[in-house]
């Protein structure tokens, strides 16, 4: 295993005293009250309120204080005592303008939006706006521009209520525009596991992870961006199980931690490792990777069963449950290692040693994230790891499966609940026959087909139930002005971002409440839910007086556009499902019976209740009734060719940050303070392009398509990575990410493997 002292940048472990730190700082800063830690206290517990931050399940026994560093620091961001009132816009410097100088940390740290406001194009500024006449704005907006050319996004977060009624509203207004963060993210997972497994989502429930004997990581980094997740891999190791990750760059969550929730650990100072071994592969090297480990896994039953000894690969299993099996290990014993090693940047040895593991391992889970998903052939990366699994029958059965760790809060529920542009998801007769209208039955745009059609000007209005888009998306140079140039732009925000700072000819910014706080509505204060990433599902509770009279709650703003936008009809009781969000769970429950069984009952049950998920048990629902082997027709998950001077290049998360949300400039867990405009290269690298440690750069995207995409003004700084592979922070990195850069089958921006030049400044 790499040491991590060896490390240019060493840093402390997970968890312990440097979480607490963390946390201590955010709550300095955001001039949070005190009571912020009753908030704490409620986290990811029944009648809760469960985390802002990431979609990890919540466990049905939970310790006391069931929240991580990142959950703490979501909150507190949320709970901050600061205020971005409409007497913000009056000060002199703050015209639209001066503020797209502002840095990201800065704009969301004006604190949260307390009223409803509109851009005023001739003071350059938002001003306070009616709800009414917002809507009765919106609503105009909407019906002077050609139904196909509106688009309806969602950010991960709202709960499944809002969301529901937000993707009727698309349909009854007339499209199935409904993009959503996923596919910027895990829509490779909805689409790549669902084409070899016949499921969108993982097949892990909660007790797999107290039964597993191996967990194998590729691309996930639990330390920052699932911290909870470190717990169940420390109980792994203090029952003797391995950990094995695979991942570029060395991330101090996979490789020591302290539980900050144990007194003698805390005082102590005592480490748990996490990973048995770390393999350092190269961005995009993962099909390699994965197919060596099945070639020895190949290997092992040939020997096994030519020495009369119990087989290795699971056969019965392949037998009974599969399909493609022939060629798929054919497709292993042609593979040389010579080309193993160079696609993976691992040794055979290395790579035999891990595949000793995995052959060892009775149960084995693995776990995946943006580093197989974000690549120009992510869907084959999930469809490795699947062969991988199928190998030894681990999925569908306890302490086994496949665990793609989703992001956002509700990401993965909004999709359950309708929010998808892709029609063949969506029950469109159930809707019909519930609300009296005929759903569209077009297709709609995702992420990447709504930036396109920013571009050649066919989208002219876009409406976002929350995100930060314009700073999420590829080519975001080209977005900011396309953005600008609709004719209606609509946000609604809990804080200020540079979304905001691209008015459309109309413009609007919609506050909302967060999660924490109370939902008053005709029936009382209101329960909404959200789903995880094990499919459970649990209700939130808002205990937090509103941060303001003047703002609405999500769901209350999607009814409300709603009545604007959509003739009435005598079914769509838009001010009736206001009143009350029980009666939107009925509906829930009618349109998906399956899923929702109970649901008003069941909401409240610790750990959530569980959708069902047919791979759980072994029930295939792809067209040829078996999870399916993928033989890979290409080695890396690239969509280019090395070539001298070019470089694969990661854009990374910070510990510091939720997304575009940029808490501060302490990436700790990664040892590197100060600074957001850097990037990391291998000493090696950097001697070769004569380049000095320290030195300024500008990234130059290696793409031949007429387009000059540039990002100057980073500090060159020496850390252990593999060779060719460099990284950089998104979001700034993503004026560098084109368009058409992006998985072939689900149109997932590949920001794992983005080719650049780096020239000296
Ligand atoms: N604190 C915090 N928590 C978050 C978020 C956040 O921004 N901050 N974002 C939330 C969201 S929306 C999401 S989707 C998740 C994202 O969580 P993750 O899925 O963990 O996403 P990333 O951190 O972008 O990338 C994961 C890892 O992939 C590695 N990697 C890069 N390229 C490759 C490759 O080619 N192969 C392999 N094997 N590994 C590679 C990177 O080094 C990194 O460690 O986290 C959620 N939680
Ligand atoms: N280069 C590169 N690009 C990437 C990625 C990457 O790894 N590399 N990751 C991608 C991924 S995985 C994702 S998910 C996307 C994220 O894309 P988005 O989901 O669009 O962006 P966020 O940064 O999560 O959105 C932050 C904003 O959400 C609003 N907000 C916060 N809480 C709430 C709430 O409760 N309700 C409402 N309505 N609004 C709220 C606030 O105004 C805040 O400014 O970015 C993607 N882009
Ligand atoms: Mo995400």
């Amino acid at each position: 295993m790499t040491d991590s002292k060896e490390l240019p940048h060493a840093s402390g472990p997970a968890g312990g005293w440097g979480s607490m730190k963390g946390m201590t700082r955010i709550y300095g800063e955001t001039w949070t009250s005190p009571a912020v830690t009753r908030s704490l206290g409620r986290m990811n517990k029944p009648k809760g309120v469960m985390c802002v931050s990431c979609a990890w399940p919540k466990p049905a026994n939970y310790s006391a204080f069931e929240f991580c560093e990142n959950g703490a620091k979501a909150t507190m961001w949320e709970l901050t005592s600061a205020r971005c009132t409409p007497e913000f816009w009056k000060r002199d410097a703050h015209t639209v303008t001066a503020l797209r100088e502002w840095k990201d940390h800065d704009l969301e740290k004006t604190g949260r939006l307390t009223h409803p406001m509109r851009y005023n194009a001739q003071t350059d500024r938002y001003e306070e706006v009616s709800w009414d006449d917002a809507f009765a704005g919106i609503g105009a907006a909407l019906n002077a521009v050609p139904k196909d050319s509106a688009v309806f996004y969602a950010s991960g977060h709202a709960g499944l209520e809002a969301s529901y009624l937000y993707a009727l509203l698309a349909r009854a207004y007339g499209n199935n525009n409904l993009p959503q963060s996923s596919n910027m993210c895990h829509e490779t997972t909805s689409v790549g596991l669902t084409k070899v497994i016949g499921s969108p989502v993982g097949t892990i429930v909660w007790d797999d992870l107290d039964k597993t004997d191996a967990f194998f990581f590729f691309g996930q980094n639990p330390g920052t961006n699932s911290p909870r997740f470190l717990h169940p891999l420390k109980d792994c190791k203090d029952r003797g199980g391995k950990i094995v990750t695979f991942n570029p760059v060395i991330e101090q969550g996979l490789v020591s931690f302290v539980d900050p929730q144990s007194p003698t650990a805390m005082l102590t100072g005592k480490e748990t490792n996490i990973s048995d071994q770390y393999h350092q592969l190269k961005a995009g090297g993962d099909v390699a990777a994965i197919l060596g480990l099945c070639k020895v896994v190949v290997e092992a039953d040939d020997a096994a069963k030519a020495a009369g000894k119990p087989e290795v690969i699971d056969h019965q299993f392949v037998e009974q449950h599969t399909t493609g099996f022939d060629e798929f290990i054919q497709s292993c014993r042609e593979a040389t290692w010579s080309e193993i090693e160079q696609e993976s940047g691992l040794t055979e040895a290395a790579l035999r040693d891990a595949a000793r593991v995995y052959i060892a391992a009775g149960k084995v889970i693995g776990v995946y994230g943006m580093g197989l998903t974000q690549h120009t052939h992510g869907a084959l990366n999930i469809a490795m790891l699947v062969n991988l699994l199928l190998l030894r029958g681990n999925i569908g059965r306890p302490g086994a499966g496949c665990c793609p760790v989703r992001g956002h809060s509700n990401v993965q529920g909004q999709r359950t609940v309708g929010i998808a542009e892709k029609t063949k998801l969506v029950p469109l007769d159930k809707l019909k026959q519930l609300f009296g209208f005929d759903p569209p039955t077009k297709d709609g745009v995702n992420i990447v087909e709504a930036v396109e059609g920013l571009f050649d000007g066919t989208v002219k209005a876009f409406v976002s139930l929350g995100g930060n888009l314009l700073r999420a998306v590829p080519d975001q140079e080209r977005m900011e002005k396309a953005w600008a140039a609709q004719d209606l732009s609509v946000m609604v925000s809990t804080k200020l971002n540079r979304s905001h700072l691209f008015p459309a000819k109309q413009a609007y910014i919609l506050p909302c409440l967060g999660r924490f706080e109370t939902d008053e509505q005709a029936s009382g204060n209101q329960t909404v839910t959200t789903e995880d990433s094990f499919s459970m599902i649990s209700a939130s509770i808002g205990h937090r007086t509103p941060v303001s009279d003047a703002v609405k709650s999500e769901l209350a703003i999607v009814t409300g556009i709603a009545k604007a936008s959509v003739p009435p009809l005598p079914g769509l009781k838009w001010d009736e499902w206001t009143s009350d969000y029980g009666l939107v769970r009925d509906l829930i429950e009618k349109t998906y019976p399956e899923d929702f069984r109970d649901y008003n009952a069941r909401m409240y049950e610790a750990g959530g209740f569980y959708r069902g998920n047919g791979a759980h048990e072994r029930i295939w629902k792809t067209p040829q009734g078996k999870a399916v082997f993928t033989t890979p027709g290409q080695l890396n998950s690239l969509g280019f060719q090395d070539a001298p001077g070019r470089y694969r290049l990661i854009t990374m998360r910070s510990n510091d940050q939720f997304n575009t949300t940029i808490y501060g400039y302490s990436d700790r867990l990664r040892g590197l303070e100060g600074s957001r405009d850097i990037l990391l290269m291998c000493p090696e690298d950097i001697a070769e392009a004569g380049l000095a440690d320290g030195q300024i750069v500008t990234l130059v995207t290696d793409v031949n398509d007429g387009q000059d995409r540039r990002l100057g003004g980073l500090t060159l700084t020496a850390y252990k990575l593999p060779r060719g592979t460099i990284a950089s922070y998104y979001p700034e990195c993503n004026v560098l990410v084109p368009v058409g850069h992006h998985d072939k089958l689900s149109k997932t921006p590949a920001s794992k493997s983005v080719p650049v030049r780096v020239e000296a400044t």
